[in-house]
């Protein structure tokens, strides 16, 4: 990887823009907080955040996280001398800001997803970190950049989020010493907790009790899932990030190989996130265009709740 690079990149652009995946996460905000106030702080340059969606309400702690912008409020046909995607696996994760990222003169590109195909001029894709942020973080510590204290939040986040409070696989000793240099930071780890896991509004969490008790098992309860109409969602005034922690409290349950959860977006397109202990979920993902991590995985499939729901079945049948 070469490091020079990603200074020496930033040194000569004027306007630089960061784009997140769309339906952002811990993991791709805290990266582009991270990465705003280190161009802004080290390089004295300004950036343009960039999602798609809406930024979860427990994620508003973030530092600068109120300047992100959505493409409905840019001028798209605009020509920035950088773009930056952090966390996306796939281009098409930008959605509607896609063509800001495309017309950009120079592109980077960094990440942890190993289904990500290393699109963009200059690439920092490391499939062994535990998330975006810890790229990120590996790359300012080798160029002796040092986190402000709001910077070591960003990046701390990133890291909390992304391995469930290190709890999953991607949790290894250079995570945990990682993320121990960022408390030294200044990174607060039980109130960056308490914002990530103890602030989940009311509609969330009878939401999710909802879905767990309406939950479907199958192939002697190895799999389980939910399906989550907007019928659901009307109920419960639950807005779409909400429906996030559902798939891992399936997989929490002791006989769950694989967990999935199915939400209508509308009539004819099905949105999946699926979880496993063992198996390649990521592989079930790319059956229907999406992708992710063996063990975390999400694709949206263009039928209807009910049809993509024996689709999904049916693949992962194949692979248990
Ligand atoms: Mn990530």
């Amino acid at each position: 990887m070469n490091f020079k690079s990603f200074k020496e990149t930033i040194e000569k652009a004027e306007t630089i823009a960061i784009f997140s995946h769309v339906n952002p996460d811990g993991d791709t905000l805290g990266t582009m907080s991270a990465l705003f106030q280190i161009i802004k702080n080290y390089f004295n340059k300004e950036a343009m955040m960039v999602t798609v969606g809406k930024i979860p309400d427990i994620y508003h702690f973030l530092p600068y996280i109120d300047k992100v912008k959505t493409p409905d409020k840019i001028d798209l046909t605009q020509v920035f001398d950088l773009a930056i995607a952090v966390d996306i696996a796939a281009k098409d994760r930008m959605n509607e800001a896609l063509p800001l990222y495309e017309n950009a003169k120079v592109k980077m590109n960094i990440d942890h997803h190993k289904t990500n195909n290393g699109y963009g001029d200059f690439t920092f894709i490391r499939a062994d970190a535990s998330c975006a942020g810890e790229v990120l973080f590996d790359i300012i510590e080798e160029l002796k950049i040092k986190p402000d204290k709001d910077t070591a939040v960003s990046l701390y986040t990133a890291i909390l989020t992304d391995t469930g409070c290190f709890r999953f696989e991607n949790t290894k000793a250079v995570t945990l010493q990682k993320a121990a240099r960022l408390i030294d930071y200044g990174a607060n780890p039980a109130l960056i907790s308490r914002y990530c896991y103890e602030s989940k509004p009311k509609a969330m969490v009878l939401l999710q009790a909802n879905s767990l008790i309406n939950a479907h098992f199958e192939m002697n309860n190895k799999v389980a899932y939910v399906c989550i109409t907007n019928k659901d969602m009307e109920k419960f005034s639950a807005q779409n990030d909400h429906t996030e922690g559902i798939v891992e409290a399936l997989r929490q349950i002791n006989t769950t190989e694989i967990s999935f959860v199915l939400k209508e977006i509308d009539e004819n397109t099905t949105k999946c996130s699926l979880r496993s202990k063992t198996a390649d979920v990521s592989k079930v993902a790319s059956v229907f265009g999406g992708g992710g991590h063996t063990f975390a995985a999400g694709c949206t499939i263009r039928k209807p709740l009910k049809v993509a729901c024996d689709k999904m079945l049916e693949e992962i049948k194949k692979i248990l």
